[in-house]
């Protein structure tokens, strides 16, 4: 019988260097001769990155916060079912850009969408379905946000038009359900990219031994 797979998630604020997290991560299993996935939320499925795609452009209404929380489910629903379970059923290693966290962070504590709802959703959505290893990028909002805006290419999406209130909330709620689940590790993600390489490059290694 095949070993289910790890599924890892990275986790942070806009510019907190996820991205750029992962691929360090991708480097490290595949240097290991492990078979890995790298994918990412909203998104991952044809299907789900049209709804990524409806998620982050400015409309000419406001998208109401439960509109917006079952489009990210409806998502994650997808992403789950064709994706996800399948690679850890096959024995493979999942690395994920965002996963359910920022349902919590985002929607309930930035939008105010009361979280029994989220954890409801969660649960009919992808039940134990966690990942097993969280790295949580926190950074300060405005250096997070800086380094988003000199990003190359694009506009900002709908998400980076909101105020810092709003991403003082998102990341006030990350650094609670850090300290609540053990799964999640958070790297000081202020620092210089190096930095930042060593101490993710230490957590996975800690989860692969
Ligand atoms: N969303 C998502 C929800 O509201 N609810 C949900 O449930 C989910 C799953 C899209 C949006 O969707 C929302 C949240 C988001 O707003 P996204 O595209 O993953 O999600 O989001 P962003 O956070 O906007 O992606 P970014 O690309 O802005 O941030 P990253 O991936 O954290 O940062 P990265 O790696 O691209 O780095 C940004 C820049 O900083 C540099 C990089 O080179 C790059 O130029 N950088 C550093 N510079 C200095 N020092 C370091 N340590 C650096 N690390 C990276």
């Amino acid at each position: 019988m095949t070993t289910r797979g790890r599924f890892i998630s990275l986790e942070g604020a806009e510019g907190a260097g996820k991205t750029t997290g992962l691929e360090y991560i991708r480097r490290v299993l595949v240097a290991r001769g492990l078979p890995v996935v790298t994918t990412r939320e909203p998104g991952g499925t044809p299907l789900a990155e049209e709804i990524r795609e409806l998620l982050l452009r400015r409309h000419g209404e406001a998208m109401q916060p439960l509109a917006e929380t079952l489009l990210v489910f409806a998502a994650r629903a997808q992403h789950v079912a064709a994706v996800i379970e399948p690679a850890l059923r096959r024995g493979e290693w999942v690395l994920c850009d965002r996963f359910t966290d920022s349902t919590f962070a985002y929607q309930a504590a930035g939008r105010g969408v009361d979280s029994a709802a989220v954890d409801w959703l969660a649960e009919h959505t992808h039940g134990h379905c966690w990942p097993d290893l969280t790295l949580y990028l926190d950074v300060p909002v405005h250096q997070g946000l800086e380094r988003a805006r000199t990003r190359p290419g694009g506009q900002p999406d709908r998400f980076e038009c909101e105020e810092t209130s709003f991403f003082e909330r998102v990341r006030v709620a990350y650094q609670r359900r850090a300290a609540q689940h053990s799964r999640i590790v958070t790297i000081d993600a202020s620092r210089d990219a190096a930095a930042v390489r060593r101490a993710l490059e230490a957590a996975v290694e800690r989860l692969i031994a």
